[in-house]
């Protein structure tokens, strides 16, 4: 019998580490990378990132795509992606440890006033603002799976009051999980600080917008970590501009990289990072790819599954 083959389809990921990992890890399986395929007919599965429409299609015989990012919206943009080939969302641990350390390292400096020092610093002002307790401020994640729910948790360890949104309902200890889309207002009232982590579907394409910004506190900070396109740009300045929103810290853009000339760049309420997070690192992420093979391998159902209609 022929060794399975995984074809790794990275598109702009150096496949030296990742390679290196995948032969350790499964020693019984052919590797092949990018564009050395060989016969196209013999590969049974793709780590695919980044890889231009209809590219999959030269594969008839995959049992599984898997996708080395968390969010899989690129992924199903493509019109010609199999549609009969299961499709898995990358659910790497050590994503979830990065964006949890971003998120505490942003709220908290909101939370302590940060963005007012370093106004201060610059005028060389000594004036000290009086601290609030964790407790009494109120904080809103959008999105409360593997790395969403894993920032609601951990800030909730620290006392913030923490709110969760999601599709469906469940339990996080110290977290006030609202589900639903009519629930969204309850959820939004009152919040001073929001962090977004929700995929890109078509249900939240374009939801961090003037409406929903009304519905925050006064003065409200939004850390956008999700995709670009969650957010309507102009209206984010606008709710800056009326004092709306205090600031906001965005990870991703709609166009990335940012263009040069983008007015994010250089203002001074908005702090930009280069989808720069977390990064999926083979050390961590290549165990559950093993547990997903495995699985595929002997039958059973896989772990991960993107479900095509919700988007991710
Ligand atoms: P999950 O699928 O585990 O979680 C997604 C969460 O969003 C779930 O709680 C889900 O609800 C909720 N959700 C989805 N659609 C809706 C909706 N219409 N209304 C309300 N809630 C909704 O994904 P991950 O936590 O692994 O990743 C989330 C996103 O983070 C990725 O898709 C990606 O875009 C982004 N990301 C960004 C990175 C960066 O470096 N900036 C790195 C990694 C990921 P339910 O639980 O009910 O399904
Ligand atoms: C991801 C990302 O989706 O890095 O994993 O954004």
């Amino acid at each position: 019998m022929r060794a399975p083959v995984l074809l790794y389809a990275c598109f702009g990921v150096d496949p030296r580490r990742w390679s290196q990992e995948l032969r350790r890890a499964l020693p019984e399986l052919e590797l092949r990378l990018w564009p050395e395929a060989g016969d196209r007919g013999e590969i049974d599965y793709v780590l695919a990132w980044n890889h231009p429409p209809g590219f999959l299609t030269q594969f008839p015989n995959l049992h599984a795509i898997f996708s080395m990012g968390a969010g899989v919206d690129r992924l199903l943009l493509d019109p010609e992606l199999p549609a009969h080939v299961p499709l898995v969302r990358m659910a790497d641990p050590g994503l979830a440890v990065f964006i949890k350390e971003y998120v505490l390292m942003r709220v908290l400096h909101y939370h302590r006033d940060m963005p007012a020092y370093e106004q201060q610093q610059r005028a060389r002002l000594w004036r000290q603002q009086p601290p609030l307790e964790t407790r009494q401020r109120r904080v809103g994640v959008l999105g409360v799976g593997q790395i969403g729910g894993s920032c609601a948790r951990a800030l909730a360890e620290l006392g913030f009051e923490v709110r969760g949104w999601a599709r469906s309902a469940r339990e996080l200890p110290g977290v006030t999980v609202f589900s639903g889309a009519g629930s969204l207002p309850q959820f939004l009232s009152g919040v001073q600080i929001l962090v977004c982590l929700l995929p890109l579907t078509p249900a939240t394409r374009g939801i961090l917008n003037a409406e929903l910004f009304v519905q925050l506190a006064r003065g409200a900070w939004l850390i956008n970590l999700g995709r670009g396109a969650h957010l309507v740009e102009a209206d984010l300045l606008r709710a800056l501009d009326s004092g709306q929103l205090a600031g906001a810290t965005l990870d991703v853009f709609a166009t990335e990289p940012l263009p040069h000339e983008h007015p994010f760049w250089l203002d001074p309420r908005i702090t930009v990072t280069p989808h720069a997070a977390a990064l999926t690192r083979p050390e961590t992420a290549v165990p559950r790819l093993v547990e997903n093979i495995a699985r595929e391998r002997s039958g059973q159902p896989l772990l991960d599954l993107v479900d095509r209609a919700a988007g991710y």
